[in-house]
C-alpha cells in the first residue's frame, strides 16, 4: 500500500497540475482551509518532566503546553500556547506539529517532520503573512517564534489545521516539538484528545480498542474504518506528510 501511495504521489508531482512557480507554496499548493472540525473538541499535548536533549543551557525541562480546540463553525483550530523555563541561550525558540507521536522513551527524533500535507517543504523559511504557503505544522513560523519573555504564551486561529480525526491536516494524534533555533530538538510531547468528540466515535490512539467501538475500528494506518468513502480520500491525504517525512526530515 505504501509504495502504491507513493507512486501515486509521485504522478501528481510530475504532472504538475498542482504545481506553482511564482510564488512559495506546496507542491500540492496552499494550505486549505479545514471544515467540520467537531464542535467542543479540544486536545493537549503537555511537555515532560524531562528534556529530550540537555546541553547545561537548560534547569530541568522547558515547561507548558499546546492546547487546541475547533475553531467557531468548526472552521479550523484557535490555539493556545504557554512555555516557560526556557534554555537561557540559543533562542529564539520555535515549535511545530510534527507528523509522528512520540514513542514510549521519549525520543523526539522518532516524531520525523513537520506537519506538511501540501508538501511545502522547509525552505525558504515561512513568510507569516501568507500563512496558507506554510508548513501546516509550522507553528512558530507562521505565528511568532518564542523570544525572551518567560512565561511566553500566545493565542492564535490557525486556519490550515484540523481536529476532524482520519484527514491528514488531523494532529490529534500527532506530537508538537520545541526547538532551539537551530532546530535541535529540545522536547516533545503527543497530543491527546482531551473533551468533545463531536459525532466521531472515539478510538484509542494508544493500545487495544473495546468491543463496543467496532464500527470504527482502526486499520492498520490508524484511521477508523467507517465511512469508507470519505476514508479512500482522507487515506491518500493522510499518507502525504508521512512520505514528505522522508524529503524532509530535520
Ligand atoms: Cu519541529
Amino acid at each position: 500500500m505504501r509504495v502504491s501511495n507513493i507512486l501515486s504521489l509521485s504522478a501528481i508531482g510530475a504532472s504538475g497540475v498542482f504545481a506553482q512557480s511564482n510564488n512559495v507554496t506546496g507542491q500540492l499548493g496552499d494550505a486549505t482551509v479545514t471544515t467540520n472540525n467537531p464542535v467542543g473538541k479540544s486536545v493537549l499535548a503537555t511537555l515532560p518532566k524531562d528534556p529530550f536533549w540537555n546541553t547545561g543551557t537548560l534547569d530541568g525541562n522547558v515547561q507548558g503546553y499546546v492546547s487546541a480546540k475547533s475553531g467557531a463553525d468548526g472552521s479550523g483550530v484557535d490555539y493556545e500556547v504557554s512555555f516557560s523555563n526556557l534554555p537561557k541561550e540559543g533562542g529564539p525558540f520555535i515549535y511545530h506539529i510534527h507528523v509522528a507521536p512520540v514513542p514510549t522513551g521519549g525520543n523526539c527524533t522518532e516524531t520525523l517532520a513537520h506537519l506538511d500535507q501540501f508538501i511545502r517543504g522547509e525552505d525558504p523559511a515561512c513568510d507569516s503573512s501568507r500563512p496558507q504557503s506554510c508548513q501546516q505544522g509550522d507553528l512558530s513560523g507562521k505565528y511568532g517564534k518564542i523570544n525572551s519573555s518567560d512565561p511566553f504564551t500566545a493565542k492564535f486561529h490557525d486556519p490550515y489545521t484540523s481536529l476532524s480525526e482520519g484527514v491528514g491536516s488531523y494532529f490529534g494524534n500527532r506530537s508538537v516539538v520545541f526547538h532551539f533555533a537551530n532546530k535541535t530538538r529540545i522536547t516533545c510531547a503527543n497530543f491527546s484528545v482531551v473533551s468533545g468528540n463531536g459525532t466521531t466515535t472515539p478510538y484509542p490512539t494508544g493500545t487495544g480498542v473495546k468491543a463496543s467501538q467496532s464500527t470504527a475500528a482502526p486499520t492498520s494506518t490508524g484511521i477508523p474504518i467507517n465511512a469508507a468513502g470519505v476514508l479512500n480520500v482522507a487515506r491518500g491525504f493522510a499518507v502525504v506528510p508521512v512520505v514528505a517525512a522522508f524529503f524532509a526530515l530535520l
